[in-house]
């Protein structure tokens, strides 16, 4: 991680933990919003209008929170509006990488080698990590905004004079039924397999993991109604951020972050629901199976040999 704008060499992938070695995620630094006049958005500072050409998101395809970013671009049809670099899967010592990896690319708008050049480029003295998703603004030269959750609602919805009006995943008239959902998803999934896989106690463990496979039951049962997405036919915003940690269940959670009840491909309306979503025209291209599994196995504190296992390739249904 980045202290006063210096990389710190004991940098360490597993964040901090708690007095009982529970995973414990740092929060996100930059908390500015791209609207579509400029004004300020809920936090931070004003001046960062919709435009095309104008914003530029940085990603790594192996990262759930990145690539429900990337999902959102997609489905707004925001290619030709914000441009993309993908880092490489593999953690270095140094932490995200850009290069040649198949599937990655070079930092051709800033010249960085390393994410974190990115963060000091933004503030020459940023204390922190260095994560993905990063919008930058080539247009001021900052970061405005490093936390996904902020960046899908403002593709959502900061640039329809761009991107595809049709398409809204966070309607006003569900909102609230969205957030409810957000927070029953967010601590016992998504982040939930995270505090499985770095716990650093036995019973921080087993409570991380009884907290994933109560929610997978749950929203099992919720699907069971033949409904395709989590709140009945409509795709909204919740959906894009369970299906990103779904994707990465089978190929990476359920071995390296030993969530290993079940894998998704078990739950007959998991595995329907997930295929359903990878069907949606754009989706596919946003999750790379081999940069997941490259990505998670490549976290020496849980694998030190770096051993990549053979399987699982993902094998949902995809119908729509
Ligand atoms: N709150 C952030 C979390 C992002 C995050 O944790 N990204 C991970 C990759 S999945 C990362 O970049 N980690 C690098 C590090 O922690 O040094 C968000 O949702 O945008």
């Amino acid at each position: 991680m980045l202290v006063n704008g210096k990389w710190a060499a004991d940098w360490q992938p597993i964040q901090s933990k708690d007095k009982i070695g529970r995973f414990v995620r740092e929060t996100s630094s930059f908390r500015n919003w791209i609207t579509p006049t400029g004004e300020p958005g809920p936090a931070g500072e004003g001046g960062f209008k919709a435009e095309t050409g104008r914003y530029h998101l940085y990603v790594a395809l192996i990262c759930p929170w990145a690539s429900r970013a990337l999902m959102v671009r997609k489905l707004k049809k925001l290619e030709d509006v914000i441009d993309v670099t993908v880092t490489e899967p593999i953690l270095t010592d140094q932490g995200w990488k850009f290069g040649d990896y198949p599937g990655s690319g070079y930092d051709t708008l800033l010249n960085t080698t390393y994410m974190h050049e990115i963060y000091t480029k933004a503030d020459p003295v940023f204390s922190g990590r260095a994560s993905v998703p990063v919008l930058w603004d080539k247009q001021l030269e900052t970061i405005v905004n490093n936390e996904s959750a902020d960046i899908i609602r403002m593709l959502n919805s900061a640039f329809d004079a761009f991107g595809d009006t049709s398409v809204d995943l966070y309607p006003h008239h569900l909102r609230d039924e969205i957030d409810d959902l957000n927070a029953t998803l967010y601590e016992p999934l998504n982040n939930g397999v995270y505090k499985s896989g770095f716990a650093s106690t036995q019973d921080a463990y087993d409570e991380a993991v009884a907290g994933v496979f109560e929610t997978l039951d749950s929203i099992e049962t919720r699907l069971s109604d033949g409904r395709d997405y989590l709140l009945a036919n409509q795709l909204t915003e919740s959906d894009i951020r369970l299906f990103v940690t779904l994707i990465r269940f089978d190929a990476a959670y359920h071995g390296i972050f030993k969530c290993n009840l079940k894998r998704v491909i078990d739950y007959d309306g998991l595995r329907e629901y997930t295929g359903r979503i990878l069907a949606i025209p754009g989706i596919d291209e946003t999750v790379n199976i081999d940069h997941i599994k490259t990505g998670y196995y490549s976290v020496k504190a849980l694998n030190p040999s770096g051993i990549v296992p053979a399987g699982p390739s993902h094998s949902f249904e995809t119908r729509p």
